[in-house]
Formats: C-alpha cells, structure tokens, sequence
C-alpha cells in the first residue's frame, strides 16, 4: 500500500515543469481571456491558486497532453507534468497520486493510451476530482482508451472527455471550471473565452455570406 507523502515524492522520470501563472500562451484564444481579465493566476482572495496535476503513461503522449499545458498556461493556471504508468511504474503512480491533495493540487488530468488504467488507478488514490483524457495511440485508435477510461465501476469517478488533441483541450478547460467554482477571477477568464469563441464563429458566418453564391 502506497504510503501518504508530506512532501511530493522526487521521481526519476518526472518531468516537472510548474505552470507559470503570470504569463499567457501566444496566439491562443485562452490566452487572450486571461489578458483581457486582468489579474492572473491571483486565485481566490488571499489563497495559493491550487495546481492541476497533468500526467501520462508515456513520454509518447506528449504531443497531444500539451494541448492540455498548454490551455492551463493560457488561463495562468499553475499545473505540474509527470510520465507514470499504473502498469509500468505501479508504486510511483499510487505515490504521487496519493500525495496530490497535501501538494497543493486541487484537479488531476491522466492521458494514457492501449487499456488506460492510470486515471482509474489516480482515482482510486485520491478525492480529488479526475479527468481523463483517452489517447489514440494504439492500433484502435483510442476506442481501448475511452472504454477502459469512462467505464469506471460505480463509486470511482473519472470524467472522461474526448479521444484525443480536443479531450486533452476540454480536460484542461473542465479543470479550469472546477477551480473556477472558488476563483471569480478565473470564472471571469473562462465567460471571456466562451465569448471569443462565439465572436470567431460570427466572423466565419459574416465571411461565408459574404462570398457570392450560385
Ligand atoms: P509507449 O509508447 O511507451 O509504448 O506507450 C501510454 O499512455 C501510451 O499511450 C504506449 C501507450 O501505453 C500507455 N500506457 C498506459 C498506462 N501506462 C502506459 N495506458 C497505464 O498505466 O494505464
């Protein structure tokens, strides 16, 4: 059994990166939110903003979890990357999801490909709320991930989201609401994003009507 750490236990292929909370990606539209609302990364009146911890079952993953770092960037939030593997690195997996809530953590997000097990497993070891995000690494395409991912038995919850580049966006997203929900701050970033998405779309229709049709 996994015990509880104090401190977030050091691993060899941690690949730990703080989020910075004081600076937006460039070009996203996220980015843009956060810029516009003012004070970033402040968190609730008086409090450390709680981290996201973002983790993957292979250094493979990478390219698509980013889009998940990337979007936490974008709306300052603070988050942490790991690789571990409930398969691969079972003890490690167990540890540094036991030790979340004590680290500051307040939403984990797994993406894992072929039979993911790793959210399940980072649900099984914490109470705080999981996201997964199902990868299309295997021959399958990500149809093994999303199965092995939502069909969680009763009384362990993972939120699973979409398979994929556009999951691993949503997840950071729905994490960002999560930590929302005690941050005016960072629910005023998130009404703004919704916002410029729905200005984006108006453009493109404005653009549609105005080529000449048959
Ligand atoms: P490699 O590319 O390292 O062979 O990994 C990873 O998420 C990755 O998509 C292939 C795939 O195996 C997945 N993996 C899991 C778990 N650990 C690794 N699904 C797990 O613990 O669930």
């Amino acid at each position: 059994m996994a015990r509880r750490p104090k401190q977030r236990p050091s691993s060899d292929n941690r690949t730990t990166r703080p989020g910075s909370a004081r600076s937006g990606a460039p070009g996203s539209d996220a980015g843009d939110a956060r810029a516009d609302a003012g004070a970033v990364g402040s968190g609730p009146a008086g409090r450390t903003p709680l981290k996201v911890w973002v983790a993957m079952g292979s250094d493979s993953d990478l390219p698509v979890m980013e889009e998940a770092t990337k979007t936490l960037h974008a709306f300052g939030i603070p988050y942490e990357v790991d690789i571990t593997s409930a398969h691969r690195t079972p003890h490690d997996a167990a540890l540094l999801a036991s030790g979340l809530e004590a680290n500051g953590f307040g939403v984990a997000i797994l993406g894992a490909g072929h039979a993911a097990h790793l959210a399940g497993v980072v649900a099984a070891h914490t109470t705080l709320p999981v996201i997964g995000v199902p990868l299309p690494s295997s021959s399958l395409q990500g149809l093994d991930a999303l199965l092995s991912t939502v069909q969680m038995p009763g009384g362990v919850p993972v939120a699973t989201v979409a398979i994929g580049r556009s999951g691993a966006q949503n997840a950071a997203i729905l994490a960002a609401q999560i930590l929302a929900i005690g941050d005016p701050a960072l629910r005023a970033r998130l009404r703004d994003h919704k916002d410029q998405m729905a200005r984006k779309v108006a453009e493109k229709n404005r653009a549609l009507k105005s080529v000449p049709r048959p």
